[in-house]
């Protein structure tokens, strides 16, 4: 890249030079649609207003907040065209939360949905400029922003100036504020997108995951924006609302998540699909069960991919003819991977160690210890359990510290999780490690039982179908039946929460 690179003007100036300024860019599922043209005046007034009336200056930190709409789209846009950072958080999180990000992010200003300002006012964040838009106060952002002029000049930032601050609490809790620059938002799509993914001007986006979430970012937003293409903004994208805005919408490249794609699964048959041509799946290991019944159904290859908050998105993946079920896939073409022990060499292939990896992005918490132990000997330890299989693809195996052991046995609770899926009254299943006096720990499996009754019988079943399914000292001793499991907002699994209860 250029010295020079602002992305939101690569992202919306440079793809109106290439594409024009006339094709539809955003949508949302209530009739809105807005030009490539509409949009970038839109973001130039925000960036006007940002400037003149905020007086944000390049380098404050601008927290970003509110369910994903085509105004926080602009809104993101506008700060990076403005030349400050991005600070991005999720709609549903509370106010002590808030304040955290706030304080390690050392935000000066927010611009918030008016239905997400009750959370933000709660948190006390002090010396934040809070500024609301979709109000109807005299001083609402959109109505400052629509007496701007409808053009604004990108501040010329540089490629290594920070553009976004994106959080993640990972699966145990304390959030780390993770940076990426102006180069490392257009590396996303012109590595993962651009030669995985393959998308054209003429596809529809949309997904489940929101913009407060990279993977929503690059997937929703980013990645569409980079070839001119559209993207339908979803701020309710359960499996529910899901499946008919992409038959009414034509959606041809979906972003979700391995639990969305089984919730879909036996739904499908009342809607058309038939301009789905590209579903990708991260957040979670991609059950080999799932990727089946998906293709069964569909005649779709879902594209897994293993992406991170730390690395920006997705760096191990693979599409069309060179996916093997069950894997992850091949390092993202920019990228290197490879399966470290603990002295931080490579084991041989087959065996697990822990997937390290290096390319364009990587991790650079903010003020934050834990650096030293995400990034060792140059190579980013994303902290999942991976194998190298001889054919150069990378198998998901368990993350680092979900490894359960059991009289001395090493076991994956993703490989017990993934028997029980295979089960038809199986939702969804977790496996953790509950203390055992003789054992160390044993196998207990959490599971959300479909339609049939939850109780005694089932569980008799399912044990029995797991003993058939996997070597004996894997089996779970125990199957505990929930309504849901514990999730973090971006729709991880909290193992942790699962084994803090079976420690008691
Ligand atoms: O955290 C993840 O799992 C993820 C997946 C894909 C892209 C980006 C992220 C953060």
């Amino acid at each position: 890249y250029p010295d020079r690179l602002n992305c939101g003007a690569e992202l919306l100036d440079r793809t109106v030079e290439r594409h024009g300024a006339a094709r539809p860019a955003l949508r949302d599922g209530h009739g809105q649609v807005w030009s490539y043209g509409r949009l970038r005046s839109e973001v130039d007034r925000i960036a006007h207003t940002l400037v003149r009336d905020l007086g944000v200056v390049p380098g404050n930190r601008v927290l970003l907040r509110g369910p994903t709409t085509l105004w926080l789209a602009a809104c993101w846009l506008a700060v990076m065209k403005a030349g400050a950072i991005a600070v991005t958080v999720l709609a549903q999180q509370r106010a002590h939360e808030l304040r955290t990000m706030c304080a390690i992010a050392e935000v000066s200003h927010a611009l918030c949905d008016v239905r997400a300002v009750d959370e933000l006012a709660k948190a006390e964040v002090p010396g934040l400029a809070v500024t609301v838009f979709g109000g109807e106060a005299p001083d609402d952002l959109l109505r400052l922003a629509a007496g701007r002029p409808q053009s604004f000049t990108p501040v010329e930032t540089s490629a290594d100036d920070v553009a976004l601050i994106a959080f993640t609490s990972g699966t145990t809790g304390r959030p780390k504020g993770c940076v990426h620059f102006h180069r490392d938002v257009l590396a996303i799509a012109d590595t993962f997108a651009a030669h995985v993914l393959r998308p054209t001007a003429e596809d529809v986006f949309a997904g489940s995951p929101p913009l407060g979430f990279t993977f929503g970012l690059g997937g929703v937003l980013v990645f569409p924006l980079r070839v001119g293409a559209s993207a339908l903004l979803l701020e309710q994208a359960g499996p529910d609302a899901l499946l008919p805005a992409l038959a009414e919408h034509g959606v041809s490249v979906l972003f979700t998540a391995p639990t969305a794609y089984r919730a879909m699964l036996g739904r499908l048959a009342s809607y058309d699909l038939s301009r789905l041509r590209r579903c990708v799946s991260a957040g979670e290991n991609l059950p080999e069960a799932t990727w089946r019944e998906w293709y069964a159904a569909t005649g779709l290859r879902i594209i897994n991919g293993i992406g991170a908050t730390e690395l920006l998105h997705i760096f191990v993946s693979a599409a069309d003819e060179a996916i093997r079920p069950g894997t992850t896939g091949l390092p993202v073409p920019g990228y290197e991977a490879c399966v470290l022990g603990p002295d931080l060499r490579q084991v041989p292939d087959g065996e697990p160690g822990l997937l390290a990896v290096r390319g364009p992005t990587g991790c650079r918490y903010l003020s934050d210890e834990r650096q030293r132990e995400y990034v060792r000997g140059g190579w980013n330890i994303t902290g999942d359990t991976y194998v190298r299989e001889p054919d150069g693809y990378f198998r998901y195996v368990a993350r680092a510290d979900d490894m359960i052991i059991s009289a001395g046995c090493n076991i994956a609770g993703p490989e017990v999780e993934e028997a029980l899926l295979r089960h038809p009254a199986v939702a969804e299943a977790a496996v953790v490690g509950r203390p055992d006096a003789d054992r160390g720990q044993v196998v207990v499996a959490h599971v959300v039982a479909r339609e049939a009754e939850a109780g005694a019988r089932l569980e008799r079943e399912l044990l029995e179908f797991v003993r058939a399914e996997l070597t004996p000292y894997k089996c779970p001793r125990e199957i505990v039946f929930a309504p849901s499991l514990p999730r973090t907002p971006t729709g991880k699994l909290r193992r942790f929460v699962l084994r803090e209860r079976e420690e008691g």
